[in-house]
């Protein structure tokens, strides 16, 4: 009896983030694009069941523990695993406005306001090219924005990510179709500031 990872539901209804993220798309992107993450991951793993035990977090920070035949199915499905669940968590209705504590003082710290910081980050999710992520994160005792290819984590760098957006076409292509723009300035008034706050504590 093998223990495998599970795609986590969603925390809140597929129709909790409209009109900024449509149901129809939540229920694409988790029922179909994340599930499929965490099975493929899961059929990677089958040989080396010891994995199991881990979390797939430790997996992808710890990369080159993985043997390597199974090494880019667990960085691109174990990170399409991971990366979509902490996607979900960090966003939620009623949310949206702006960090307050010790998160905004920080991020007034290392970007100068809330505005530049909002603007960087737009920058980063913007530019990517081609499928991808923008993140922000903890690195050392800074905040860095930051954007990765593919299902690629900043937890593969070392770093502790405390927000995520999701700009692969599968993400807004339904709703935004080219315009990836109106996507990302939508992600604003979604964004769970009290969920990221405890991240960014957790993580120093
Ligand atoms: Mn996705």
């Amino acid at each position: 009896m093998t223990k495998q990872f599970i795609t986590p539901p969603l925390p809140y209804g597929y129709d909790a983030l409209e009109p900024y993220i449509d149901a129809e798309t939540m229920h694409l992107h988790h029922d179909k694009h994340h599930v499929a993450y965490t099975t493929k991951l899961n059929a990677a793993l089958e040989k080396f069941p010891a994995f199991f035990d881990r979390k797939p977090e430790d997996l992808l920070a710890d990369i080159d523990l993985v043997p390597e035949a199974i090494r880019p199915a667990v960085r691109n499905s174990g990170g399409g695993h991971v990366n979509h669940a902490f996607f979900w968590e960090v966003m939620g209705p009623r949310a949206g406005g702006q960090p307050s504590g010790d998160l905004l003082k920080a991020i007034n710290h290392d970007f100068g306001n809330f505005d530049s910081f909002v603007d960087q980050f737009e920058e980063a999710a913007t530019t990517q090219f081609g499928s991808g992520w923008a993140w922000l994160s903890v690195d050392g005792k800074k905040l860095m924005i930051e954007k990765t290819s593919n299902q690629d984590t900043p937890l593969s760098a070392g770093r502790i990510p405390i927000l995520a957006l999701d700009v692969w076409e599968h993400a807004y292509y339904l709703k935004y179709r080219n315009l990836r723009p109106d996507y990302i300035k939508a992600f604003w008034q979604v964004v769970n500031w009290p969920v990221v706050a405890e991240k960014f504590t957790a993580a120093r």
